[in-house]
């Protein structure tokens, strides 16, 4: 609980998350002070986890018929609320999740998968959550995953599936409420594995740039008819396995962002950079440090 990243969730997500309009949570603020969550440099708020618990426990309080001034005095004087799942303080919350979601793989139960998966939501930033929970999942079921063994293909498909999906509400809840600028983000053509390109709209969010997902297999017209209609300040594109003739895709998809500002990365290109620059775009290899490819962007907003 204790890494919020330097984002935070913003209004929009909190009302979601807690079903108390964003209004209600401003004239909260304003009038009793709580949650008081800190400021980005542009001014938006940025609440944690312990907000979300807080609204969710005074909106508790207030449909129970108490008078909000009443919640609050409530609320201030109370003990804090055991978090669910419990934790001890010394552990990382990050990694006993991960255990709870191998567990629930394990014994192939997508419920149980689903409502940790679900939990994880409130413990940190997008960012946080995706690298310090969803990669170590998906790396560990990589390891255990054997094509002679359907057990293990049925567990990585449930995985995968609740993660998109987990991840496609993250990105949801992430989205700049004012964006600088926008970006299309999409895996190449043949390439299936898409989390890579939450990743990326993770940290393109942070960054108030607002991410559009065309997700797997994207081949270049595709692209190009991307570009065209939505006239995006850049185009990031991923590549987790080699594809089959690299330096044909590259050129194709120089032709199809145009004069628009594109990168690629991921595992599948690893060793490309001095061609994927030949062809007019940025190279990244599998990491994902965005930033100096972002300062170098003239944003519309
Ligand atoms: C789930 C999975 C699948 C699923 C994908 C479902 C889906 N909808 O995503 C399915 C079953 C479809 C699949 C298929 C295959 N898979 Co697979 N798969 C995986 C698994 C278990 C998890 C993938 C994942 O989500 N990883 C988590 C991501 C987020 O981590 P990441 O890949 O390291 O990505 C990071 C960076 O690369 C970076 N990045 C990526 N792109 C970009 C782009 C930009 C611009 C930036 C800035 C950053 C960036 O962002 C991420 C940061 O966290 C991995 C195991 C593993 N270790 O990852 C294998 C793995 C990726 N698969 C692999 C293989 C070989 C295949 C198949 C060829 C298997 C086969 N014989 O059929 C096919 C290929 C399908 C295709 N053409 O794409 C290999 C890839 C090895 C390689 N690089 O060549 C892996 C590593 C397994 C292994 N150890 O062999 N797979």
């Amino acid at each position: 609980m204790s890494d919020t990243g330097s984002t935070g969730l913003t209004i929009g997500a909190v009302a979601e998350l807690t079903g108390v309009p964003a209004p209600t949570l401003r004239a909260w603020e304003r009038r009793y002070g709580i949650p008081s969550p800190a400021r980005s440099a542009s001014g938006h708020r940025l609440y944690h986890a312990d907000h979300v618990a807080l609204v969710r426990r005074l909106r508790r309080l207030v449909d129970a018929g108490v008078a909000p001034r009443m919640a609050v005095e409530r609320l201030r004087n109370a003990p804090p609320a055991p978090r669910h799942p419990p934790a001890p303080p010394d552990d990382d919350p990050y990694a006993v999740v991960v255990g709870r979601i191998v567990d629930a793989i394990d014994r192939f139960d997508p419920d149980t998968l689903e409502s940790e998966l679900r939990r994880v939501l409130v413990l940190g930033s997008t960012t946080a959550i995706y690298e310090r929970v969803m990669v170590p999942v998906m790396r560990l079921l990589g390891e255990r995953w054997s094509h002679d063994d359907p057990l293990s293909i049925a567990q990585e498909h449930l995985t995968t599936e609740v993660m998109r999906n987990v991840a496609q509400d993250l990105h949801r809840l992430a989205r700049p409420e004012s964006p600088l600028g926008s970006a299309v983000v999409a895996c190449v053509a043949d390439e299936q594995h898409v989390l890579p390109l939450y990743a990326i709209a993770f940290r393109l969010a942070q960054r108030r740039i607002r991410a559009v997902v065309l997700g797997a297999r994207t081949p270049p017209p595709v692209v190009a008819v991307a570009v065209e209609r939505l006239r995006p300040d850049m185009v990031a594109l991923s590549a987790t396995v080699r594809p089959a003739d690299p330096e044909a895709l590259l050129s194709a998809y120089g032709h199809s962002c145009g004069s628009t500002p594109w990168i690629i990365g991921g595992t599948g290109l690893r060793g490309w950079a001095e061609q994927v620059r030949a062809h007019g775009g940025h190279a990244i290899g599998p990491d994902l440090h965005l930033d100096a490819f972002v300062d170098g962007l003239a944003l519309t907003g």
